[in-house]
C-alpha cells in the first residue's frame, strides 16, 4: 500500500501529466452568472475561454469538451461535461478537475464541479478516464448536487410555459410557524397586457396580502421576469421547474427563486400547487408539499369592470340548465344578469364561463366572456330565441373586434361594440345562410309537459353508425343472452300513455309473449301492434 502511495506521490510529482489542446466554451454558456453555494455569493463569469468566478484568484479553463446527446426536444442548449484546468493564484501544483454543466434554460444552468483531480498510475488525465459523468454507470449528475446559476444579464423568456393567466393563492412560509394565508385578493395575474412595455407576456405580477391572523404574511407585489421552466426528475419523480427574478430587488440573494410543481396534478378542486426557494437555490424544493413558501393556486376569473351588469336577461330564463353534446356537457346557471357554464373537461377538470349582460337590443344581448384562468376579456352577442317549455335557444356570435385607445374614450363605446358584435353579420360567415343553428339549454331538471302525441308505436332505427342506435341497456352489466326465457316475439316500442304522457318510453328488444316477470302472456293479451298505422317520424 505504501509502495503505492509513493508510486503516484512520484508519478505525479515527477511525471506532470500531460492533457494537450484547449477547447471553447460553447457561446449559449457566456455570460455572468450568479449562484448560491453553501451559503455565499458566487459570481461567475463565463466566456469562450474561461469559466472565473470570485472564489478566488483563479480561473477555469476548458482543455476537453464532451457534449451529451440531447434526447429531448431540439434546445438552444446541450449538457457538457468539461475537463478544465485550474489557473491562477498561488497554489503551483496545477489542478485539473471535470465541470458537468446541465443547460437548463438561456438563463438556467445548473452545475457540479469535481475536486482536483491526480492521475492514477497506469493512466493519464482525460475526460473519458477522469471524469465520472463519462462512465454511463454515472451519468450527468442529479439536481440535488448541482449548484443552480442564475443568469444576471437576463433574456427575455415568455412566461407561457411558467404561469398563464389569472389565479388567487394561499400561501404558507416555511420559517416562522405563521401558518396559511388564503386571502381572496393574493393573486398572480400572467397576463399579455396589450400596449404594455412589457409585449411579450415577460412578466407576472404576484401580489400578497396580508391575513391577521398570519404572522408571517405580508402586503407586496412583485413583479416577476420569466427565467424559463424545465423537467426534472427528482426522487424518481418528474418535476416541472421554473425560475424567476424580481428585477428591482437590490440584494441578489433575494432576487431570484426556483419554483417548482407537478404537471397534471388531476386536483379535484382544480387548484394547482407550487413551491419556491427562499434563496437562488433549487434544491431546497423537494417535493409540491415540503418547500420554503408554499403555494396552491386557484384559477380566478380576470378582473374586469366589465363584469358589472349593466342590462337584464329575459326574466323567464333564470334558472339551471344543461347542454349536451359529443365532446362537452355544461351545467348552466343563469340569473338575472350572468350566465355561467361549468363544462367538464375531464374527470378532474373543469372550464368556467361567465358572461354578463351590457347591451339588449330585442331578442340581441351583448355580453362580457370571462373564462376562468384566463386572462382575456371578450364581447360577444347572444340571440336568445323565447322560452319554449323546458327549452332555451341561442345562438353566440363572433368575438368583438379590440376597440382601439381613441375608441374607448367614447363614453357610448358600448354602443359600437353592439353594433359591431350584434349585426347580424356577426352570427354566420355567409348571409346567405338563413337556417341558423342554434345551442340548447336544457332546464334542469326539466318541468314536464305532456307530449303532443301519445299511443304506443313500434319503430325502426336510421343512424348513420350502429352505436348512435338505442339499444337495450340494464343497470350495471347487460348481460347478453338476457335472461333465460324463450321470447318469442321481440319488438321495438315507444309509448306514452294516458296515465303519464310527459314521458315516453322507449325499448328497441321489448319482449312481447312474456311481461316482466318474466311469464308468458296469453295470446291475446299485451297490446297488439298490428293495428298501427300511424308513424311518427323522429
Ligand atoms: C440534460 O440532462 C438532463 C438529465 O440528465 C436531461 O433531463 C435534459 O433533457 C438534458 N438537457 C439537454 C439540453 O440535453
Ligand atoms: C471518449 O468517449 C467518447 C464516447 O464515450 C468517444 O466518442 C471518444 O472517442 C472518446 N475519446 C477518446 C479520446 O477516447
Ligand atoms: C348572478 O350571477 C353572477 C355570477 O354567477 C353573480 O356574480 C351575481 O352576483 C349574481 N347576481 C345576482 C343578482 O344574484
Ligand atoms: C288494419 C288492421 O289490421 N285492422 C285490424 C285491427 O284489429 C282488429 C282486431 O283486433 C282486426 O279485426 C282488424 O282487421
Amino acid at each position: 500500500m505504501a509502495v503505492l502511495q509513493t508510486a503516484r506521490v512520484l508519478l505525479l510529482f515527477f511525471l506532470p501529466v500531460m492533457v494537450w489542446g484547449s477547447c471553447n466554451i460553447p457561446a449559449y454558456f457566456h455570460g455572468d452568472w450568479y449562484s448560491r453555494e453553501s451559503g455565499t455569493d458566487i459570481k461567475t463569469l463565463v466566456n469562450a475561454d474561461k469559466w472565473d468566478s470570485n472564489e478566488d484568484d483563479t480561473q477555469l479553463e476548458c482543455v476537453d469538451i464532451f457534449i451529451h446527446s440531447n434526447p429531448g426536444l431540439q434546445q438552444d442548449g446541450n449538457n457538457v461535461t468539461m475537463l478544465m484546468i485550474k489557473t491562477g493564484g498561488t497554489n503551483l501544483n496545477t489542478c485539473y478537475m471535470c465541470v458537468d454543466v446541465l443547460w437548463r434554460t438561456p438563463n438556467i444552468l445548473q452545475y457540479r464541479q469535481e475536486d482536483c483531480i491526480t492521475a492514477r498510475s497506469g493512466s493519464q488525465i482525460s475526460l473519458n478516464d477522469s471524469c465520472k459523468s463519462m462512465n454511463p454507470w454515472y451519468g450527468l449528475p442529479s439536481i440535488d448536487v448541482t449548484f443552480t446559476m442564475f443568469k444576471q444579464s437576463l433574456e427575455k423568456i415568455n412566461c407561457v410555459t411558467t404561469f398563464e393567466g389569472v389565479y388567487q393563492f394561499s400561501y404558507e412560509v416555511d420559517t416562522g410557524g405563521g401558518g396559511i394565508c388564503n386571502h381572496p385578493d393574493s393573486q398572480i395575474k400572467a397576463c399579455q397586457e396589450p400596449g404594455s412595455q412589457y409585449v411579450d407576456n415577460e412578466v407576472f405580477v404576484m401580489t400578497y396580502r396580508k391575513c391577521l391572523d398570519v404572522s408571517t404574511s405580508k402586503n407586496e407585489q412583485i413583479r416577476y421576469q420569466c427565467m424559463g421552466s424545465w423537467f426534472a426528475v427528482r426522487s424518481g419523480i418528474g418535476y416541472t421547474y421554473a425560475a424567476v427574478a424580481d428585477t428591482v430587488e437590490q440584494d441578489t440573494r433575494e432576487k431570484f427563486k426556483c419554483m417548482m410543481t407537478l404537471k397534471n396534478q388531476k386536483d379535484a378542486n382544480n387548484q394547482i400547487r407550487w413551491v419556491m426557494s427562499r434563496f437562488p437555490d433549487c434544491t431546497s424544493l423537494s417535493g409540491v408539499y415540503r418547500g420554503p413558501l408554499k403555494l396552491v393556486l386557484t384559477r380566478i376569473a380576470p378582473p374586469t369592470q366589465y363584469m358589472i351588469p349593466r342590462c337584464n336577461l329575459p326574466r323567464d330564463i333564470a334558472g339551471k340548465w344543461f347542454t349536451q353534446g359529443p365532446e362537452f356537457k355544461s351545467n348552466v346557471a343563469v340569473n338575472e344578469t350572468h350566465i355561467h357554464f361549468n363544462t367538464g373537461l375531464n374527470e378532474f377538470e373543469f372550464q368556467d364561463a361567465f358572461y354578463s349582460c351590457q347591451q339588449t337590443l330585442g331578442t340581441r344581448y351583448l355580453m362580457t366572456k370571462v373564462l376562468v384562468g384566463k386572462c382575456e376579456v371578450d364581447f360577444v352577442c347572444m340571440d336568445i330565441v323565447p322560452r319554449h317549455h323546458s327549452i332555451v335557444r341561442y345562438r353566440i356570435g363572433k368575438p368583438a373586434r379590440r376597440l382601439s385607445d381613441k375608441e374607448l374614450q367614447d363614453a357610448n363605446y358600448l354602443e359600437t361594440v353592439f353594433r359591431d358584435a350584434c349585426s347580424w353579420m356577426s352570427f354566420t360567415f355567409n348571409r346567405d345562410i338563413i337556417d341558423w343553428k342554434y345551442e340548447v339549454l336544457i332546464q334542469n331538471p326539466p318541468t314536464p309537459y305532456p307530449c303532443p302525441v301519445g299511443g304506443r308505436y313500434n319503430f325502426v332505427q336510421h343512424a348513420d353508425k350502429e352505436n348512435e342506435k338505442y339499444q337495450t341497456r340494464i343497470r350495471g352489466v347487460t348481460q347478453k343472452p338476457r335472461v333465460q326465457v324463450d321470447c318469442r316475439i321481440v319488438v321495438s316500442e315507444m309509448k306514452s300513455c294516458s296515465n303519464d304522457l310527459t314521458k315516453i318510453f322507449v325499448d328497441a328488444e321489448y319482449c312481447e309473449t312474456v311481461d316482466y316477470r318474466g311469464r308468458p302472456i296469453g295470446e291475446y293479451g299485451g297490446y297488439s301492434l298490428s293495428n298501427t298505422t300511424n308513424q311518427l317520424l323522429f
